[in-house]
Order: C-alpha cells, then structure tokens, then sequence
C-alpha cells in the first residue's frame, strides 16, 4: 500500500527548483471503444420517411437520440449548435436532403438505446463478472505508471468518448460535437530512458515528449474550449500528496506572519496614496470576509460575477447604524459560479469611511477600487509573504476555524455519533464562513421524511420495550433492560443523523473539506478521540489525504 514501509514517503529527496520527476514510465491512454453501427432494423426517419444514414451522420444522430428526454434537446441554443455540426459529418447526399432538425425523428433509435439500458440492468451475474474482470484489466494494465521508485494510480486513463458538449448553465456552446479524440491527437510525457508506449496499430502519437518540469502523463486540445486536457496521477500520489502539502504549510507560514499584514494594512488604511488605501482595505475584506481576489470567470461564463477587486459601487451599501450595530456594510453581489454573496458585516471606523470617501462622485456601475487590479493585488501579497495568494487567507481561516471550532464543540464524554455531530458542525462553520452555499437538494424533503418515519418506528419500538420491561418478571428483567437500552441507543443515533441533515440543509461541505482544511486537523481529532477515519472521510478523500493519514499525530496544531 502507498506510504508502507520505513519512513514517510512525503517526506523524501527533493529534486532541485521545477523538477518534478526523474524517471516515468506508462502505457498511454485507453481510447474510447470505436463506434458500432446500429442494427438494420433501427431506423431514422426525415420529413416521415426512413433515411438510411452514412456511419459517421449516424453515430453524432446517436449522441442526440440518447438525450432525446432531456430537456438539453429543446433548447433553442443547443439544437441550433448541435445540427451545424452534425451536417459536418453528413455525405453531401444527406446535407442536400437533411436540412431542417424539426423533421428529424430520433425517437425509433431513442427506443433501442432506452431498451438496451434496461438489457443492462437485467443482465446476468456471469456477464456482470465479465464486465467488472474486463475493467480490472485495463485498471491493471493501464491504471499505473511508474514514477521514479513508486508505482502510482493514474486518475483519468480512459478518454472521454465523444459525445455533444453540455456545459453549465445556459452555455453558448452546448449542443455541440465533441470530437473523438485519435492518438493523433495525443501528446505522450515520459522519460527517455523508460519504455514508450506504442500507439494504437496503424496510427501515430501527436508527439512524444520527455518533460520533467510537469507532471501529466498524456495530453491533448478538446475542441469545444481549445482548453488542454490532462492524464495526471490519482491525488493519492505523491506529488500531489505533496502540492498538497505545501499548500497547508503555506497557511500555516501565514499564521505566523498574520498580525504583521493586518498590522500594516491598518496602517495604510491612513496612507495619503488613495492606491494604497484602496488595496489595504481590499486587503481587509480579503482577510475578514474570505473574499476572492478577482473574478476568475470559468471559459465562456457570461454571468456577471465578481470578486474583491472588481466591486463595483452597486454591490455594497453603506449603513452608519444598522440593527444597533456601528458602521455596516453591505454586500450583495454574484461571485465565483454565480452564488450570491450576501452579507452584513460591521466595520472598522477607518475602513467604513475609506469606502465612503471611494464611493464619492461614482455611479453605480463604476468600480469601488478604481486604482486597483487583481495582479496589482496578488503582487502585493506576493511581496508581504512569499507564496500569499486570497486563497491562502481562507486556507488559513477555514483550517484555524475547523481547529477551533474542533476544540470548542468536542465534548469527551460523547458517544461517537454525538462527536461525529460535532465535528460535522464543526465543518458547517467554516462552510458558511466561505460562502460555501447549496440550493436544498430535490431530494431533501423525501429524504427526511422517510428518516423520520423510521425515527418514529423506533420510538413506537422503544415504548413496547419500555411496556415489557415493567411487566416483565425479575429473572427477565435484565435481558429486557438490555434490549430497550440497545433501541434507545439505535433511536439516538437516527435523531443525530436528522439533526446532522435538517442542518446540513443549504450547505456544501465538499468544498471546504476537500479543498480549504489542513486534513491533519481532521486526522488529527479522530486519532485523539478513537473516531474511525471512515466516519468523516469517504474513499476518495481519503486517497486524496493519504498522506495526512500517515503523517498526522493526534496531537497535531496547526
Ligand atoms: C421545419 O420543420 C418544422 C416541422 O415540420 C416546421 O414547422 C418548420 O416550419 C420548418 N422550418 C423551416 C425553416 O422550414
Ligand atoms: C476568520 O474569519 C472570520 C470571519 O470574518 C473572522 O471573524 C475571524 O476573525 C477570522 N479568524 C482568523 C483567525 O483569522
Ligand atoms: C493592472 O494595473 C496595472 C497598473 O495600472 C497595469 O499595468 C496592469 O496592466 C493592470 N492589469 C490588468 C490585468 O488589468
Ligand atoms: C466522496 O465525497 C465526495 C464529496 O466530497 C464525492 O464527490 C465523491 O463522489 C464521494 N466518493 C465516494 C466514493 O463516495
Ligand atoms: C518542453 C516542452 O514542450 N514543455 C511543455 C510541456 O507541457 C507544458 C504544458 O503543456 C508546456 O507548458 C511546456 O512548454
């Protein structure tokens, strides 16, 4: 298993400045399986008559029959993207004829896929065993790769098959093709000295590369974005165990230096340059409220979201007094992924009347830092403390709050699900303090209900238990005892678990624990108190914090 064996593997040799690895080998990606013609008698019907298709018209006809239920395929952008590329792939015969996607009638080839699915379900135990043998294969062959003395998991070997891009939101591009991807497509990253891996029979890479200053494996250029795509190792490798890593220490080197920053940005709350003031409280908000630095935009978003250094006038109001408290700002604006940030935070005195002093003379639209820019502030944090992006304010904040909230809520003579409770209100803290916001789950009402269904089940249980055990005669009483006390215990833990959901309403704990908390603090506060590292982290996540698992003490501070 990874980190068996004498020391720790994070902790090894280092390679000088950029250098990633020395020696990597592997076997390239696993193509998507080619595309299989359908059966003669599953037509496709133009303007009401069968219209047998060329291979290639017919397989981009199956990506949008497969998604016929969606709701994608009434959408006006989506229809209109996906039939210019379809023509693409059509003979000139079928272009001549096809020219109106309302004519097209996908609903036979619909049936079929819909048939073949439920084939899927209904298949037998030994087909299933060939199936899951066939992916232990590949997984086996392809899943690995060799970098310097450890054989690593690979994330992502397989290649996504193509199919019709989708996007978030109302994408301008969905509905179009995403192309299959050929080895000619393919950049394959090795070292020289180790075995390359062949391509496909009668095709050729892209290129073969040797670069160690990077650490993906196989690369190629999607065509709906033009955005790279990446083969990288599994988090549970070591080089990611180990960026990981450094992130953590880097908030932990910013808790030591944290009062100086805010020290001097009080300071330049004061300076005669308003460039200075404007960052110092850009700074502040940064520090206080978690905010991002700018507003990194996903490709092709066209929402109007924000971060700290792009607010404009609009996005904050000014409230000398609000609710008996002193100098409120504020906030309502749409940042990263368009979630609303939505907050009223009391300020310094200082700070409130910079705001108002850079608000003077502007219009609504106009930014509130007109003298600042995202690289002018990254610039500055680069210059306070070596390796200091916003990111590492919340990473500082989220982990020391985690840690103190862990400390506060802890109590030592819980039972496990009531420390799980805990530490789970605990993580609700620092989601919220992130923003790290969710819309109820559609689910969420039935799922409820049903919890509590079973909660008042187990109440009915108990009062029968509780009824026997006063009539029950004293050779029995014990054994009775017993039983009721084992429903109470079992009722206990289902009320926990629908206090837990009830709270967990409208927040994202992914997030923050995934990418916000010193995992150590977690491991740490399991080790101390017995809790069994399953409880709070799932599989994946604990591939991915391996290595906090194998460093982390029980007496652990960050
Ligand atoms: C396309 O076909 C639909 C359905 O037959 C029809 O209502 C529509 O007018 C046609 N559009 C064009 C541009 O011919
Ligand atoms: C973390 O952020 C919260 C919310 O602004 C703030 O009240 C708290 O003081 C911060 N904690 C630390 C240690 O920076
Ligand atoms: C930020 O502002 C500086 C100085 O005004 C300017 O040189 C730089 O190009 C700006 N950067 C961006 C990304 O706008
Ligand atoms: C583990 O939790 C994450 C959310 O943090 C989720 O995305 C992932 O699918 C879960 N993995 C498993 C194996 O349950
Ligand atoms: C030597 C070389 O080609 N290096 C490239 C490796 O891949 C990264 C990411 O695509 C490029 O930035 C390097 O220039």
């Amino acid at each position: 298993t990874p980190g068996a064996g004498g020391g720790s593997r994070w902790e090894e040799e280092r390679y000088p400045e950029g250098i990633k690895w020395k020696f990597l080998e592997h076997k390239g990606p696993v193509f998507a399986p080619p595309y299989e013609p359908l059966p003669e008698n599953v037509k496709f019907y133009y303007d009401g008559k069968v219209m047998k298709l060329s291979t290639k018209a017919e397989e981009v006809a199956t990506f949008f029959a497969k998604m016929l239920d969606h709701e994608y395929t009434t959408k006006e952008i989506f229809r209109k993207n996906f039939f210019k590329d379809w023509r693409k792939e059509m003979t000139s015969e079928e272009k001549s004829t096809i020219t109106n996607l309302s004519k097209c009638d996908f609903t036979h080839m619909s049936q079929y896929f819909k048939a073949q699915s439920e084939a899927r379900k209904q298949m037998s135990k030994e087909e299933k065993q060939k199936i899951k043998e066939e992916n232990e294969r590949l997984l086996k062959e392809y899943g690995y790769c060799v970098m310097d003395n450890h054989k690593e998991r690979i994330a992502n070997f397989k290649i996504e098959p193509p199919g019709l891009f989708r996007g978030r939101g109302n994408h301008p591009k969905m509905g179009m093709l995403k192309r299959r991807i050929m080895p000619e497509d393919i950049i394959i990253n090795c070292s020289k000295d180790s075995k390359i891996p062949p391509p496909p029979p009668g095709h050729k890479w892209k290129e073969v590369r040797h670069d160690n200053k990077v650490t993906w494996l196989v690369s190629w250029t999607e065509n709906i974005q033009g955005s790279i795509k990446y083969i990288m190792l599994n988090p549970s490798s070591r080089i990611k165990g180990e960026k990981d890593w450094q992130k953590y220490e880097t908030a932990r080197r910013l808790k030591k230096c944290v009062d100086k920053i805010r020290n001097q940005y009080r300071e330049d709350w004061k300076s005669k340059e308003m460039k200075v003031r404007q960052r110092a409280v850009a700074l502040y908000f940064i520090d206080k409220l978690a905010l991002r630095a700018g507003n990194e935009k996903e490709e092709g978003e066209t929402a109007d979201t924000v971060g700290c250094c792009s607010l404009r006038v609009e996005h904050i109001k000014l409230h000398p007094e609000l609710d008996g408290q002193e100098y409120v700002v504020e906030f309502d604006f749409l940042g990263k992924d368009s979630i609303r940030y939505y907050n009223k935070v009391p300020v310094e005195k200082r700070v409130f009347k910079n705001l108002q002093l850079f608000m003077e003379n502007k219009q609504p639209e106009d930014d509130l830092f007109d003298r600042l820019n995202t690289s002018i502030l990254n610039k500055h944090l680069q210059d306070l403390m070596e390796g200091l992006t916003a990111k590492v304010f919340r990473t500082y904040n989220a982990s020391i709050t985690l840690q103190q909230q862990l400390k506060e809520l802890t109590n030592p003579d819980d039972n496990i699900p009531a420390k799980i409770l805990s530490y789970n209100r605990a993580n609700r803290a620092v989601a919220i303090l992130c923003n790290h916001q969710r819309a109820p789950p559609k689910t969420f009402e039935k799922s409820m209900m049903n919890l509590q269904s079973k909660i008042d089940a187990k109440k009915e249980q108990l009062a029968d238990a509780r009824r026997e055990l006063k009539s029950a005669k004293a050779d029995a009483k014990v054994r009775r005892d017993e039983k009721s006390k084992k429903i109470e215990e079992q009722l206990m833990k289902l009320e926990v678990q629908a206090t837990d959901r009830e709270e967990n309403k409208q927040i994202a704990l992914g997030t923050s624990k995934l990418n916000y908390l010193d995992p150590r603090i977690s491991v740490a506060w399991c080790k101390k108190w017995g809790i069994p590292i399953e409880k709070i982290y799932n599989k994946t996540q604990r591939e991915k914090f391996a290595w906090a698992i194998d460093m982390a003490e029980e007496d652990y501070e960050f």
